[in-house]
């Protein structure tokens, strides 16, 4: 079963995204996910100008051996851009794979070890009541698990805030500085923070009560010991996680936030390989592993990590954005429902452009997802509808501090 032909499809539909389509002799189409948020054409020619000529004639079940053929194979190992280019490869041959074995891919990782992968919706507020009003839209579409972000007073926009106060509508859909030529720049000050979120989770649970599992995100923004004085004054509140505490590259600042904190902390997201976590997981410094199966080599490189992980307790925490395609998203459901170190899925929702372009099975039911039972992924690329959003240059947001210091995020 050779590949005989590699697409690599650009387009817009809400936002950017990269998909690799491959097509064998036998005449199976398997699809792959490569969107690397506002560097998307990056990974467009690595997948294009490198990697497609090494793929015509290869045999498509050989997934491990091309998983390391494109990582040890190209000399420069890791890195986002890389990463996201074998992800989108090995992904497009699970599906193939999975489709002819005539099962749905989550069949050939172990088949399913639960009925559903529970998930955690993003809502978010300017101020608390409009977060009130976001997290009852959210319970409304059934979330049993909320991640909660606001804005912090004194201080404008801040990333992972919806900015529209239309109830139903909240929703911050990581689009790259709303489309303007260059970045957006925000404003951030961590002591103005670090005073306002408690409030904000007291607030929350005196609303919504005990069993209403709540998330935060941190955005690498604090020193550890900033990190570490939030996780303690989160500890009466009761999160599922912190997470990304700080900046992603030092896994050693994570041992100070966890001797002072019971707060389960959760990194990743920025993570492309099993290196990135050496230290984290062999020290159990996390409680979850939050890479996307799009940024770290696909099933085949996400699942190395997450049985690493498995050995210490450790689960997985998959990021499920809006920059992740459904394609992507899809891959990580199977991985859900096999693996049995599953913690949780985020599942932000993607818009009606980006679901009549990525037409997928499966669904999401009373705050549970299920990659369906289609053979393979359970996804397909609809080009028609895809023609009509052309690739649009975006930027993701820069952060700067009161006094112009530009700060991690
Ligand atoms: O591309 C960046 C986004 O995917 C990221 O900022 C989203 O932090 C994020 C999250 O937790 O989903
Ligand atoms: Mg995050």
């Amino acid at each position: 079963m050779n590949i005989v032909r590699v697409e690599v499809l650009v387009a817009s539909p809400d936002r950017n995204f990269v998909t690799l389509r491959l097509t064998t002799d036998d005449g199976l189409v398997g699809l792959g996910d490569g969107t690397l948020n506002g560097r998307e054409l990056a990974v467009a020619s690595y997948l294009q100008d490198h990697v497609a000529p090494l793929l015509l004639n290869r045999d498509a079940h050989r997934i491990e051996d091309t998983w390391q053929y494109l990582y040890r194979g190209a000399y420069w190992r890791r890195g986002p851009v890389t990463m996201a280019a074998i992800a989108a490869v090995d992904v497009a041959l699970w599906d193939i794979k999975a489709q002819a074995a005539g099962m749905p891919l989550y069949q050939l990782l172990g088949g399913a070890s639960r009925n559903g992968a529970r998930a955690y919706g993003h809502a978010s507020g300017r101020d608390i009541p409009e977060l009130f009003d976001s997290i009852r839209a959210h319970q409304a579409q059934g979330y049993k698990a909320i991640r909660i972000q606001t804005g912090v007073p004194g201080l404008g926009t801040v990333y992972g805030v919806a900015s529209s106060p239309t109830v139903g509508q909240q929703r911050y859909d990581y689009e790259p500085a709303r489309r303007t030529a260059l970045p957006v720049e925000e404003q951030w000050d961590t002591p103005a923070y670090l005073r306002h979120v408690p409030t904000v989770f007291e607030a929350v649970r005196n609303e919504f009560g005990p069993e209403l599992t709540l998330l935060h995100d941190g955005h690498h923004r604090m020193t550890p010991i900033q990190a570490a004085k939030l996780g303690k004054s989160l500890e009466p509140y009761d999160l599922f996680w912190l997470e990304d505490c700080t900046p992603g590259e030092n896994q050693e600042a994570l041992r100070l936030v966890r001797q002072h904190t019971t707060t389960p902390l959760a990194i990743g997201e920025v993570f492309n390989s099993v290196w990135d976590y050496q230290t984290l997981i062999s020290e159990q410094l996390i409680d979850y592993v939050r890479s996307a199966v799009t940024h770290t080599g696909g099933i085949s490189g996400l699942r190395k990590i997450l049985d690493y992980a498995a050995q210490y307790q450790i689960k997985s925490g998959i990021h499920g954005p809006t920059d992740i395609s459904p394609v992507g998203m899809a891959a990580a459901l199977h991985l859900d429902i096999a693996i049995h170190n599953f913690g949780i899925q985020e599942y932000m929702r993607h818009g009606d452009a980006t679901n009549q372009v990525f037409r997928q099975s499966f669904t999401f039911t009373d705050g549970y997802l299920h990659p369906g039972e289609q053979p393979g992924l359970g996804v397909t690329y609809d080009d028609q509808a895809a023609a009509a959003h052309p690739y649009q240059s975006a930027y993701l947001p820069v952060n700067r501090l009161l006094d112009g210091t530009v700060h991690d995020w």
